[in-house]
């Protein structure tokens, strides 16, 4: 059986593009490949957090990876932290990166722009994604579009580490959904929706009640022209309330634009709420039972402990190859 890897930033509640992205596919794709999803707080530190609140995001991380339909029997659900093997093999594969290529990286261009103090682990923030990726000698990492160049990177990582130490590491192959990848800021359609947008209008979080939900669809940025018709550059914010509508209905396209010909935004917009409110009422919840139960904990245990054995075993690997310690088996 392959592997898969993937995490998400416990930055905020996650964002109907990160369930689209992300999420969703680790849902299909958990009962074909041994899996590893992991809630990566060490990188959510790259940007100020304050210290409840980021306590408070990771917890329902993990009860929403749940909510979703992961299953704690199928994969291995952990907290970064909780296993220290990440931050010292990325520091391992830090050592191997080069400066150059680190601010190449347009996550890191984006997040530093216009900052005065900017985190030197904002910089060095791909060596640590590559090394989750690379100790669970991982096949497939399903994310979405924003994070291919990271992943080029990983890959260059490892195949740098192979050639220069020993051939221990996998190379990862990227997976993006073919539609979806990039869900767009509901404010602003040039812009991908982030749960770290300042403009709340600008997500849908995954926890957002059907009021909230209602008045975002209705504030959304569309265009003049009142036709609900799939134009990503004519008509970019239309065009991202479709796809999301196309993904959540499992209709295709043209099929709804069909369905709206003579309508105006008002009722697609009014449907298109009603549509993500269905979506969203049993992951609320299942979530809302979750963050009650003591489960949640022992889930969490259980899978520091396995990720724990299996990252301990590339660790060595890795310190053996770069001469670090005394030999050790
Ligand atoms: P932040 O705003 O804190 O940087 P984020 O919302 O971009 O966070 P991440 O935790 O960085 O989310 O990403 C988790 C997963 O969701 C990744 O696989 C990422 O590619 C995917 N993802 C993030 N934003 C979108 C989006 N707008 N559309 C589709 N997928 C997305
Ligand atoms: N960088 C990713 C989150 C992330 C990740 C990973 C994704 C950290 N480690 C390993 C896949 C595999 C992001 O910002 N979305």
């Amino acid at each position: 059986m392959k592997t898969i890897f993937s995490g998400i930033q416990p930055s905020g509640t996650i964002t109907l593009g990160n369930y689209i992205g992300a999420m969703k596919q680790f849902v299909e794709l958990q009962h074909e490949y041994n899996c590893y999803f992991c809630i990566v707080d060490q990188h959510a530190i790259t940007v100020p957090q304050d210290r409840l609140e980021l306590r408070k995001n990771i917890r329902s991380l993990a009860a929403l990876y749940l909510a979703v339909g992961i299953d704690p029997k199928k994969g291995t659900l952990f907290i970064q932290s909780e296993v220290p093997a990440h931050a010292q093999a990325g520091w391992m594969l830090q050592c191997i990166a080069y400066i150059g290529e680190l601010e190449r990286m347009t996550q890191y261009k984006d997040k530093s722009a216009g900052k005065e103090a900017v985190s030197a682990g904002l910089l060095t923030y791909p060596p640590l994604m590559a090394a989750d990726i690379l100790l669970y000698n991982t096949d497939i990492v399903p994310v979405g579009e924003d994070q291919k160049q990271h992943l080029e990177l990983t890959r260059d990582l490892a195949e740098r580490f192979n050639k220069k130490y020993n051939n221990i590491f996998t190379i990862p192959e990227v997976r993006i959904p073919k539609v979806g990848a990039r869900i767009m800021s509901l404010q602003d359609p040039t812009k991908k929706m982030s749960k770290s947008d300042p403009n709340q209008k600008a997500f849908i979080t995954l926890l957002d009640d059907p009021k909230q939900i209602e008045k975002k669809i209705k504030s959304a940025v569309t265009d003049s022209e009142g036709i609900v018709k799939y134009d990503k550059d004519k008509k970019p914010g239309i065009s991202n309330l479709l796809t999301i509508y196309s993904i959540l209905t499992d209709k295709p396209i043209p099929e709804i634009e069909e369905e709206y010909t003579g309508k105006g935004y008002g009722d697609f917009k009014a449907d298109l709420a009603q549509v993500i409110i269905n979506t969203l009422t049993p992951i609320q919840q299942k979530f809302y039972e979750l963050m009650e139960s003591s489960e949640l904990d022992e889930i969490l245990d259980q899978g520091a402990e396995k990720a724990n054995y299996v990252a301990n075993k590339m660790l060595k690997k890795m310190e053996n190859a770069m001469g670090l310690g005394r030999k050790r088996k």
